[in-house]
């Protein structure tokens, strides 16, 4: 058993066999210039810094034989499963589907949609598409995750109050127990990065434990 002795609001304990490092929507779409973040208006400055702390994580993961999850926000070309209000909302000249720079919008296929270079899934990972901000909405990520005997998840990627919390609590109210890992994680806004943070640690946890990934490493040091 490994325990973060760090974690807010108290110590997080796991045993890497039963824990998923979970990545959240690390896309070129989110990322870069260009992308679905961009045309909604954001500088997506913040979340490039996260890269190198994500390939850390993504490394102790690997190391410690723990599952990889990488989640991706993506459409069908169709977007039979995109809901016109979600595909509505902005009023964006170029939105979901549209063709931007980073082509189809929010299109699974298209490069917008890939993972950034640097985190690309690798062999035995979970790629996990969903069309929603929760990784459990219309997935089968709750199967996936049960099939392989998860309980605890470390949690990181984009954006922190959209797709990872929304994530975070999906997670939480089926009952697993999950590690924000927070300087793995970002948003356009640095504020509600911060405030998600507090509100998920606040509590005593009500949503769960948030550390960070020196915090995290320390745990597994000998
Ligand atoms: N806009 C924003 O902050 N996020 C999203 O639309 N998707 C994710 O967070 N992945």
């Amino acid at each position: 058993m490994i325990t973060v002795n760090a974690a807010r609001p108290y110590a997080f304990s796991f045993d890497p066999a039963h824990t998923a490092v979970v990545m959240i929507d690390m896309q070129r779409d989110f990322l870069e210039p260009g992308g679905f973040g961009a045309l909604l208006g954001n500088d997506v400055s913040p979340l490039a810094r996260i890269v190198p702390a994500c390939v850390e994580l993504l490394a102790l993961a690997r190391w410690h034989q723990m599952k990889v999850v990488h989640t991706q926000e993506a459409h069908d070309p169709l977007l039979a499963d995109c809901p016109p209000a979600k595909r509505a909302r902005g009023h964006l000249q170029c939105g979901i589907g549209d063709v931007g720079p980073l082509g189809r919008v929010l299109v699974a296929g298209e490069p917008g949609a890939d993972f950034v270079p640097a985190l690309a899934p690798q062999a035995g990972d979970i790629v996990l598409r969903k069309p929603g901000k929760g990784a459990f909405f219309a997935t089968s990520l709750d199967t996936i995750l049960r099939n392989a005997g998860i309980t605890h998840l470390l949690v990181g990627g984009v954006t922190t109050e959209v797709c990872v919390q929304t994530t975070l609590r999906e997670a939480n109210d089926r009952g697993y127990e999950c590690l924000l890992v927070h300087d793995c994680a970002a948003s356009y806004f640095p504020q509600f990065h911060q405030a998600t943070v507090e509100m998920v640690v606040a509590q005593g946890g009500i949503v769960g434990w948030a550390a960070s990934l020196a915090q995290l490493r320390q745990a597994f040091a000998p």
